[in-house]
């Protein structure tokens, strides 16, 4: 079915099916839903989709506001808009302490990063409190976009003591192996995970708008001596990253139970 079918106002529009907008809106969704629209494929400036639909621009606009807030249709400036992609959520177990390689490979998807910037700095008061430093000694720092599947999921921002990681360059695809290489993979971690609305930077790294909803974690690892290794954080794409933990009574509390 072409587009022109689709929005073709005989096959879906009613005197009594309610407001226009609205009845346009549904359209968009239940051809989204029965993949008429499939994902990736452009949609019509909106002046156009006026003229097949016989509604006026601003009903279009009223009809195609809530399907780009629902994440159905990516708007793109100067390239018009395209049905979303579907994004397929990411679940991860809150209990081991893996790397984002380990993670992808484990799922079967193929990971690719960006490198933003690699350096050796002097540390911020944040970091020398982190990683146990003094103040004159450096940290290397690395900031990736990382893709999962093609998809940016994830920018994450590393400190390493220097003692650590000498040379940021070393680091090719996984600062895991890297640091398992070296000898200082780490064994342990806190993580800090919280919800943030993206920043403009952030947003568009990852594809998103503005102010879209992410979910963003600071770990903290170390060796099994307790020695700091590495402050990441991460910041997620919020609708494609699940966290998962498994929560169980402790022992004494099951022998409690069982004997009341
Ligand atoms: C994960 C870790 C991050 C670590 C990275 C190493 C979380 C929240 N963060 O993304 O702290 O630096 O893995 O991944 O899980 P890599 O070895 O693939 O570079």
């Amino acid at each position: 079915m072409s587009i022109q079918e689709i929005l073709d106002p005989a096959n879906w529009l009613s005197t009594t099916g309610g407001p226009r907008y609205l009845q346009l809106q549904r359209r968009f969704e239940s051809a989204i839903s029965d993949n008429l629209l499939q994902p990736g494929m452009p949609l019509p400036p909106e002046r156009e989709i006026a003229a097949i639909t016989g509604l006026s621009r601003v009903t279009v606009r009223k009809a195609v506001g809530p399907l780009v807030q629902q994440g159905l249709i990516v708007q793109r400036r100067g390239s018009g808009s395209v049905v979303a992609k579907p994004v397929e959520r990411v679940e991860q177990p809150l209990s081991r302490l893996t790397s984002f390689t380990e993670d992808m490979n484990r799922r079967g998807l193929s990971t690719e990063a960006k490198w933003l910037a690699r350096g050796v700095f002097m540390p911020s008061p944040e970091e020398i409190m982190t990683l146990g430093l003094s103040s004159d000694q450096s940290v290397s720092r690395l900031e990736r976009l990382r893709y999962a599947d093609g998809l940016p999921l994830v920018v994450e921002r590393a400190s390493l003591p220097s003692e650590i990681l000498p040379d940021p360059m070393d680091v090719e695809l996984s600062l895991y192996e890297t640091l398992d290489i070296l000898g200082f993979k780490p064994v342990k971690a806190i993580q800090r995970i919280y919800a943030a609305n993206l920043n403009a930077g952030d947003a568009s790294l990852l594809d998103v708008e503005e102010g879209a909803a992410s979910l963003q974690i600071s770990r903290i690892s170390f060796l099994s001596g307790g020695r700091a290794v590495e402050l990441t954080k991460s910041v997620y794409r919020g609708e494609a990253y699940d966290f998962v933990a498994e929560l169980k009574i402790s022992d004494s509390d099951v022998v409690q139970n069982g004997e009341q």
